[in-house]
């Protein structure tokens, strides 16, 4: 279903019959809601969130395309997030274990401004799917177009902030031993120690060559986010804190409280498509009650 999200931006809403449903704007293709089955929202939006192009989305999924962060001559985060996606006329064949699931597959096509700043002929399509347990998957299928035989090499992150009940007592599980990248420190590397990761100050971190599979214990909310992905090797791990929450305009000042942004993503070595090339990454998210998954 198609309808006028806000300020008149179109959205696409799946919904799945057993309650849950997402919002996907066309504008960035943007993931803003994912509700699980009792309608509880499972991703943060900040009430500041500005819904005006070229800004992007404060909250929900930004896809950051084809350049994460700041490390290279475009934009943060490069300009897929601040893009209009269109309708995929030839969206990928579907599984057939796919066909009772709810999706929608958008397509992201360079217009000649977007190549006089990243000179480079791709079409990226995205499916995303809300599955029949309420899971929510986000596919990327990026391949390189260029007509003059030249490959390029881009970094990539889905950078899903979650919504948490309180951000001092979450718990990240699946990253412990793990080296990581300070973004804090000169982007210094570094080695997780044996523990779950807490926070208790501002984090921002890219965790390297991480396992498929990522836990977020929300004791609180008796919720836990489980993360898998595919093809994503880094897995970003960000919350501003209070002083950063007040230097970030579209974010309120006692947010950051509320969120946590853990990105599967592809950082540390870009990916490189020759023409004719595709490249896919994955990330599926689910919501379940914790004492399922740890005995809590
Ligand atoms: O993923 C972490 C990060 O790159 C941080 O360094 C941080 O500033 C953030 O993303 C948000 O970026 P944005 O451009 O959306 O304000």
């Amino acid at each position: 279903e198609i309808c006028k999200g806000i300020n008149g931006l179109e959205k696409v809403v799946l919904r799945d019959v057993r309650g849950s449903s997402a919002e996907v704007y066309f504008y960035g293709a943007h993931v803003t809601s994912w509700k699980n089955e009792h309608g509880e929202e499972l991703l943060f939006v900040s009430s500041k969130a500005l819904f005006k192009p070229p800004k992007p989305i404060r909250g929900g999924i930004p896809i950051c395309f084809p350049q994460f962060s700041n490390n290279g001559p475009l934009e943060a985060h490069g300009f897929a997030r601040n893009r209009f996606w269109s309708i995929d006329p030839s969206p990928p064949p579907f599984p057939t274990t796919t066909s009772n699931k709810t999706f929608v597959d958008l397509i992201l096509k360079p217009t000649e401004e977007d190549m006089k700043i990243w000179p480079n002929s791709f079409e990226f399509r995205l499916r995303v799917t809300l599955g029949p347990a309420g899971d929510l998957m986000l596919t990327s299928r990026i391949r390189n177009t260029n007509s003059d035989g030249k490959p390029f090499s881009f970094t990539f992150a889905y950078h899903t902030y979650f919504s948490v009940s309180d951000i001092s007592e979450v718990r990240v599980e699946g990253l412990e031993t793990l080296d990581y990248l300070d973004n804090l420190q000169n982007k210094q590397r570094f080695t997780e120690q044996g523990d779950a990761i807490t926070f208790e100050s501002e984090v921002d971190r890219i965790y390297l060559s991480t396992p498929t599979k990522i836990a977020i214990l929300d004791h609180e909310k008796k919720r836990t986010f489980v993360i898998r992905k595919d093809g994503l090797p880094d897995a970003v791990v960000w919350n501003p804190w209070d002083k950063k929450a007040k230097a970030i305009a579209d974010l309120g000042d006692e947010e950051y409280k509320y969120m946590l942004c853990i990105e599967a993503a592809a950082v540390e070595k870009p990916i490189t498509l020759k023409p004719g090339e595709e490249w896919k990454g994955r990330q599926e998210l689910s919501a379940v009650p914790s004492s399922y998954c740890s005995g809590q």
